[in-house]
């Protein structure tokens, strides 16, 4: 079915009829799995587009193929490869280049390793699907990030927390799903858009999970990693810190206790033998009730250390979240700063772990809100590796019920200058390692999949998944570009298609933004589930969330001068920026500021004015989108398009809701009339 196959859709294709005996043929110079995925899934997209069952052959007897191989086998090395090229190209890149021999065209698909041969052939797959021309193809490509990964928040029950398509494809009560079909299917959508790592349990380790890397568990766990390793992707577990304890039967996981470092050691080395290319762990300590070295009185440079020197023999490494707050605070005293957290936390212990420990950044300081600047802690930290983390799942941003895609706004993070060098240092810099030679680095998305036909629950969400695994692959690339790849390969390339669906995913996180939270104050949601508004619903609680909102302003004061001192977390030129009210961007006002209701924005409307309208047009942006996908009735099959519109439809209605709530509590807070006399409940 369409909505199963996403973007790996192959359909017919008749824009290659002029080179047809180029789909005849397919020499194969490898047999690797990930080298027979890759041959396997170039049979299948020909077989799909073109009709044609390739012949698959070890040498080619004429011209007219396309060539699967290594950038070393002596075809391309004695033959066309350029020195510079090859050096060029890093352990996952490859090179695609059209000759013409004997009148005719010829493919070679060449990776450096058989996983770049994997990468090419969705390349060029692509690229078939898009109906590019392919007769003077010269692509030397490699991905900018090392470490592309998924994180999974699936418990062993089938649940998935914060998950909105469905239950887990890997597990169901406290099991192992049996059948894997589904689990393979995955595989290969990731490896299509270049992921190369999966964590499979949520960093909420339980009890069941908990046991995940004990023998019980193991050989299921290297199923799996077997079934992603084809794909060139590899097997990571959340950990529980204090398995020690709850299976170890210790009585302490005190992270510089001898006979700790000794357990984790052995488990470790048990994990290796059931999977030899174990990716590593995931580790959510000290946060939200997790355990952690706080404990013991350590900090968590002591606390991941001892798990990287466990992993270290075997090349595994750990990703040590730095998502790290107090969820207890005093809601009354306005001097504490949630916000503040993981910079305090960690960047004293900068140049302090070891060299296979990855710390793992939420991209904004707080969490996943609309609108959060980035996080101060990238740049900050020149001697630690760093990985930046963002949500693709739609927690608050509209749980795949409403559209929000959510590439524009990773390009904004990842473009966002830190300073951290000068002029330059972006975000996008310090992740790919570059800014400060990293060993590891990379980039790391919290999934949006689950067990639903489609995977996604809302069809479009399909392209947050596959946005997320572009720009983890190549930053550069615009939200325009991966948009549109998206569309034609999902939907095809019918011009209004294309151009009615990019016009709703690049306008949607802006819509999404104007009916809800205003201008980066963030938080307005429901307690627990995180749908819908409430105003109020965290503002006297001690989750660290307020926006402090009284009759006479609003906003959180997070500057230096007079407020929670924030802004001092970051580089001078962005510290400076943020802390006067003449710099700092509107849509970041109310994280920054706190301000009258008749404030003016630079956009020359008041703070009150600005929410009413924002909210006013954002219900009638909804209604838009909506229109846009009615006016491709009959372009897009019937299932995919019905459900959409569902979805677009309930869109409306929430929309409607959050303008109403946020609208009167702000009359009713500010007891300012809009300007423009619309509705407001009184
Ligand atoms: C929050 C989620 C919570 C996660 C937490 C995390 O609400 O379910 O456990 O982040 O990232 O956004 O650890």
């Amino acid at each position: 079915e369409l909505y199963e196959r996403c973007w790996l859709r192959y359909d017919k294709n008749e824009a290659y009829q002029e080179n047809e005996s180029l789909f005849a043929t397919i020499v194969i110079k490898g047999a690797s799995p990930v080298f027979r995925a890759a041959a396997v899934e170039l049979e299948i997209g020909i077989t799909s587009m073109f009709g044609i069952r390739p012949q698959i052959v070890p040498h080619a007897e004429q011209s007219g193929f396309i060539w699967l191989g290594t950038l070393e086998d002596e075809e391309v090395n004695g033959s066309f490869l350029r020195k510079k090229e090859e050096e060029l190209i890093r352990s996952e890149g490859y090179v695609i280049r059209s000759l013409v021999k004997n009148g005719r065209l010829c493919v070679y698909i060449a990776g450096k390793t058989d996983k770049g041969v994997l990468y090419a052939v969705f390349h060029f797959l692509r690229l078939l699907q898009m109906k590019e021309n392919i007769e003077r193809l010269s692509i030397v490509e490699h991905p900018k990030n090392e470490l592309r990964m998924i994180n999974h928040w699936d418990n062993m029950d089938g649940s998935i927390e914060r998950g909105y398509a469905g239950r887990s494809i890997f597990f169901e009560s406290g099991q192992f799903i049996k059948k894997r079909q589904r689990m393979k299917d995955y595989a290969r959508l990731l490896a299509s858009v270049g992921i190369n790592a999966v964590s499979i349990n949520n960093v909420n380790v339980h009890e069941t999970e908990t046991k995940l890397i004990t023998e019980k568990f193991l050989p299921d766990v290297a199923e799996v990693a077997g079934i992603f390793r084809a794909y060139g992707i590899k097997t990571f577990l959340s950990i529980n810190y204090a398995s020690p304890i709850e299976i170890g039967g210790l009585s302490t996981a005190d992270p510089l206790d001898p006979s700790v470092q000794q357990w984790w050691k052995k488990t470790v080395a048990q994990i290796y033998s059931y999977i030899p290319d174990f990716g590593g762990f995931v580790v959510k300590a000290d946060s939200e009730f997790r355990p952690g070295p706080f404990t013991y009185g350590r900090n968590h440079a002591d606390g991941a250390n001892m798990l990287a020197e466990a992993l270290e023999p075997f090349g595994g490494i750990v990703i040590w979240r730095c998502f790290v707050y107090n969820c207890q605070q005093d809601w009354r005293d306005r001097t504490i700063d949630r916000a503040k957290a993981a910079y305090d936390h960690f960047k004293p212990l900068n140049g302090q772990f070891h060299s296979n420990v990855i710390l793992q950044i939420k991209n904004g300081p707080m969490d996943f809100q609309v609108r959060e600047p980035v996080s101060p802690l990238f740049g900050a930290m020149p001697k630690t590796n760093q990985l930046l983390e963002v949500q693709i799942t739609q927690e608050y941003t509209g749980q795949q019920k409403h559209l929000c895609f959510l590439v524009p706004q990773w390009k904004e993070v990842l473009e966002f200058d830190t300073y951290a060098k000068g002029k330059g240092s972006e975000v996008k810099k310090v992740i790919d390692g570059s800014l400060f030679g990293y060993l590891y680095s990379g980039m790391t998305g919290v999934s949006n999949i689950g067990d639903d036909p489609n995977w996604t629950g809302h069809t479009l969400a399909q392209a947050n998944l596959y946005g997320f695994g572009r720009l983890a692959w190549a930053p550069d690339l615009s939200a325009e570009e991966i948009a549109k790849e998206w569309i034609v390969q999902t939907f095809g390339d019918d011009p209004q298609v294309v151009e009615q669906i990019s016009r709703m995913l690049l306008d949607s996180w802006r819509i999404y933004e104007n009916y809800t939270a205003p201008l980066g104050v963030g938080w307005m949601v429901n307690p627990g589930h995180h749908y819908g508004p409430n105003v109020d619903g965290y503002e006297y609680s001690h989750w660290g969330t307020y926006h402090y909102a009284d009759r006479d302003g609003i906003g959180v004061d997070r500057t230096i001068a007079t407020g929670t001192g924030y802004t001092a977390q970051y580089f001078p030129e962005n510290a400076a920026m943020y802390e006067s009210l003449d710099t700092c961007p509107d849509e970041l006002l109310l994280f920054f500021h706190h301000v009258p209701y008749t404030y003016h924005l630079k956009s020359g409307e008041t703070v009150i004015q600005h929410i009413y309208n924002s909210h006013f047009d954002g219900v009638e942006q909804a209604k838009q989108l909506k229109k846009r996908w009615e006016q491709l009735k009959g372009k897009i099959d019937e299932k995919r398009y019905m459900d959409v519109l569902e979805r677009l439809t309930i869109q409306i209605e929430h929309a409607k809701e959050w303008r109403d709530v946020i609208n009167t509590y702000f009359y009713r807070k500010s007891g300012i009339d809009d300007q423009y006399g619309r509705t407001i409940y009184k």
